[in-house]
């Protein structure tokens, strides 16, 4: 019942690896310096995400989490019986709110979770699959973009591309644009797309879940530096950077940040790459927009994607919609 697809390390790998190099090497080399997001995700940074959504201040999963619990049944009505594409899947923890809800119902479902850890993924499918008798499994260690393009039509009644997890605040406006047009690429009329977005708050709020008193998030943050020396060859000092969050009103947008210590030079041999910081020079490591609910519905319209519901939690914190091709 388990089938697991390498769609970034089989026949892609070299390809992939020069993409991904080519967006280190922008990233470091530009003015003011930024890196992309997903290199948070090797297996130890994947584990600390798991942390961060236990974190008291870090409010985004348990809000999630208690809408789900709340109008799981309601979705699987609507959607019937359905394929199920999970994009950045990790642990699968929320998912299987989802996942009760369908079996409850009597529903089979097919189970296609993607990630770029592998041993997340194929962990938490195995895990699935105990638990779940009928459940298939097509686990796709993979980029959401090249996923997507790689999704055949669903074998299932129906499709449901769930995003839940306020990842789309990681993506900028432009970058959110060109992945609406790939979901919608991957769905068929009729069928649906679920998304989680973390909406506008105060910002003692925002700054307190990304400022976390244990500092799961600074090491969060830190973790990327090491990924990038094993991955690269590289000679980042972990101790010569410190982290840094905040929220830029302006853009309605929470930025960590990596500020270096003291003006240094680093290496990142495999990619013949030199680095020249200055002393309190910021390395942007992500960015978490936070949404407002009606301008995001247009959006998603103007892509064809019209939205069928909208719950939210009562404090009016978190969003999860419904919408359907
Ligand atoms: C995955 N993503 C939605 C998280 C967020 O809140 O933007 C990543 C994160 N970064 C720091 N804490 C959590």
């Amino acid at each position: 019942r388990l089938q697991v697809e390498h769609l970034l390390s089989v026949n892609t790998l070299s390809a992939q690896q020069q993409i991904d190099a080519s967006d280190v090497v922008k990233g470091l080399t530009q003015t003011p310096k930024s890196l992309p997001a997903r290199y948070f995700y090797d297996d130890y940074g994947s584990m600390l995400f798991e942390q961060i959504c236990e974190l008291p201040e870090y409010y985004l999963t348990r809000t999630e989490t208690a809408i789900l619990q709340q109008y799981a049944s309601a979705i699987a009505q609507i959607t019937g019986a359905c394929e199920l594409v999970e994009l950045g899947s990790g642990s699968s923890t929320k998912t299987r709110i989802l996942l009760d809800a369908y079996n409850c119902l009597g529903y089979p479902l097919r189970y296609i979770p993607i990630d770029v850890s592998a041993g997340i993924l194929e962990s938490s499918a195995r895990l699935l699959l105990a638990d779940y008798s009928s459940l298939q499994v097509q686990a796709l260690v993979s980029t959401y973009e090249l996923a997507l393009k790689q999704l055949k039509p669903s074998q299932s009644d129906s499709r449901v591309i769930c995003f839940i997890g306020s990842s789309l605040g990681n993506l900028n406006p432009q970058e959110c644009q060109v992945f609406f047009s790939q979901v919608t690429a991957a769905l068929a009329p009729g069928e649906y797309f679920l998304l989680g977005v973390d909406l506008h708050k105060s910002k003692d709020l925002l700054e307190a879940a990304y400022n976390d008193s244990q500092e799961v998030t600074a090491a969060f943050n830190l973790n990327m530096l090491k990924h990038l020396n094993q991955r690269f060859d590289g000679n980042f000092n972990l101790k010569q950077f410190k982290h840094q969050a905040f929220y830029n009103e302006e853009r309605r947008q929470i930025e960590m940040h990596l500020r270096s210590m003291r003006s240094q030079t680093v290496e990142l041999r495999d990619l013949n790459l030199i680095i020249e910081l200055d002393s309190d020079e910021t390395i942007l490591t992500e960015i978490s927009r936070k949404f407002d609910l009606n301008e995001l519905k247009k959006d998603l319209q103007t892509q064809g994607l019209k939205t069928l519901n909208v719950w939210m939690d009562d404090n009016k914190w978190f969003g999860l919609l419904l919408c359907q091709m």
